[in-house]
């Protein structure tokens, strides 16, 4: 990438607090995961291999009759060689890189699955609500690599642009996945962009932006996977894998 496109990213990055990189991931990777995950509701419904966690559509607790379907699937590395060769790949690592400096660890990796017809809202949110801890800083990153098109019909993600500059808000409580929300939950908001997408597009976005997606009422699936990204040395108890940089002491 040129000096000049480089510092255009840098500079919307910090403007906005995210950055859309189109056709990030080749035809053949994305067509491998999509090999690899297909079927991935009924075959978690029968058994969660080790080491997964899934995070089930809520509705089934107390609509039975529905479908059921993964919401959010932790460590879907697991699951997937194509998503373990996107974590770590040069593509995706350099724009980590030059978003977050040259000591990177893998964070987790999940699968957020926005099953057509059934896929529910997640609601306004700053992920470093989840993440804060006495020992790190917001520094992580996260890349939503979209394995589908998305939509705002599908529920793509949107942003609340320059949220980011703030600070951690309050959050409210619920017991369910995506549990810690901004007060209002996903009401109406007229400060957000929608990102709509494209397979193989990739959406960086930082720990303090304000985001959230519809729900996918769409005949078509709107599936993504987030690879989250740490500084190695940024709260030791929570950096899985030294990815790129120096070898500095990570649990
Ligand atoms: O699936 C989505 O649209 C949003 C996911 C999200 O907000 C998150 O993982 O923090």
């Amino acid at each position: 990438m040129s000096e000049t496109a480089l510092k255009a990213d840098l500079n919307f990055y910090e403007q906005n607090g995210y950055l859309v990189k189109k056709g990030l991931i080749s035809a053949d990777l994305l067509a491998l995961v999509d090999s690899e995950i297909d079927q991935l509701h009924q075959r978690m419904a029968t058994e969660i291999p080790d080491g997964i966690g899934v995070s089930w559509e809520e509705y089934v607790h107390t609509e039975p009759e529905k479908p059921k379907y993964i919401r959010q699937l932790m460590h879907s590395e697991i699951v997937s060689s194509g998503l373990n060769q996107i974590l770590r790949s040069d593509a995706v690592l350099d724009v980590i890189e030059a978003l977050l400096g040259p000591n990177i660890s893998l964070f987790h990796s999940k699968l957020l699955m926005k099953a057509a017809k059934y896929g529910t809202i997640t609601p306004w949110h700053q992920d470093y609500s989840y993440w804060k801890n006495p020992e790190n800083q917001p520094l992580m990153l996260n890349c939503m690599l979209s394995i589908d098109s998305t939509t705002k019909e599908n529920g793509c993600i949107q942003f609340v642009p320059g949220s980011h500059k703030g600070e951690l808000l309050e959050h409210d409580r619920a017991r369910t996945s995506f549990g810690l929300f901004l007060p209002g939950f996903f009401e109406p908001r007229a400060d957000t962009v929608a990102i709509e997408t494209e397979p193989g597009d990739c959406t960086f976005f930082g720990p303090l932006v304000i985001h959230g997606s519809g729900a996918n009422p769409s005949p078509s699936h709107r599936r993504a996977n987030t690879f989250a990204y740490n500084a190695t040395n940024n709260g030791s108890q929570q950096s899985r894998e030294m990815l790129r940089g120096e070898s500095l002491k990570i649990s």
